[in-house]
């Protein structure tokens, strides 16, 4: 049987993923799934919820970082087994964000390849789509501000960190492109939902040869 694809929207606070994740998978229904990290939901995630909304909840930047990567392998068996079963997966942030926001903090001895490490062996997107925005006026979007994190200086390190991220996790193994940067700036959902239509489509859609036959790991 053909396995399910993996699909992630990577980007910075505020530039549509949410949006263009549900989008994308009522495109891909019945034969879908959207995950968001951090799933909130979990022991470890009811945590990194009360870190992220409560800015006197302190933890060390190295303790947080393992709680992110650890709530993705809370749910690694599951989306292991939707792929294998055939059901699309499209993630809302995953191994791009955790190493992206962390390695931002610049904390002492925890540079990009210390926040790698967690996160090997997870099952690796057939195709990620960063979403990234040269609006300034972006940042001042209705509910940015709201959780930690969302500094408009602070989202400028992590976007200068995604880049670096992706670099260092490039795998040339691979013919086609795995990662692709789509700027958002002046374009509408309609018009992004587009773009990202023509990125999905035709890995979704090609016939199982070799190319999908094994799930890719970081
Ligand atoms: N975030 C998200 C991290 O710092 N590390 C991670 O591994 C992940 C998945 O959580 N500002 C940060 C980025 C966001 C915050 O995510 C909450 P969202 O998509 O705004 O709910
Ligand atoms: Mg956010």
């Amino acid at each position: 049987m053909n396995r399910g694809r993996l699909v992630l929207f990577e980007g910075l606070d505020r530039t549509g993923k949410t949006t263009q994740s549900n989008i994308l998978l009522e495109r891909l229904k019945p034969n879908a799934t959207l995950i968001k990290f951090p799933e909130r939901s979990t022991e470890i995630g009811a945590v990194i919820d009360r870190y992220l909304k409560d800015k006197t909840f302190e933890l060390p930047d190295q303790a947080v970082h393992l709680l992110f990567s650890a709530n993705r392998w809370e749910m690694a068996e599951r989306i292991k087994q939707l792929l294998l079963q055939g059901t699309h997966v499209v993630l809302d942030r995953y191994v791009y964000s955790g190493v992206a926001y962390s390695a931002a903090k610049h904390t002492d001895r925890m540079d990009r390849t210390w926040c790698l490490q967690p996160d090997r062996g997870l099952p690796r997107p057939d195709l990620t789509i960063f979403l990234t925005s040269d609006d300034a006026e972006n940042e001042l979007r209705a509910g940015f501000g709201e959780e930690r994190y969302e500094k408009s200086e602070f989202q400028q390190e992590v976007k200068r960190q995604f880049v670096e991220v992706f670099k260092a996790l490039e795998d040339s193994s691979h013919e086609e492109k795995l990662v692709h940067v789509v700027n958002v700036t002046g374009k509408s959902v309609e018009e992004v939902a587009k773009v990202v239509w023509d990125l999905v489509e035709p890995v979704v859609t090609l016939p199982t040869d070799s190319t999908y036959s094994e799930l890719l790991y970081f």
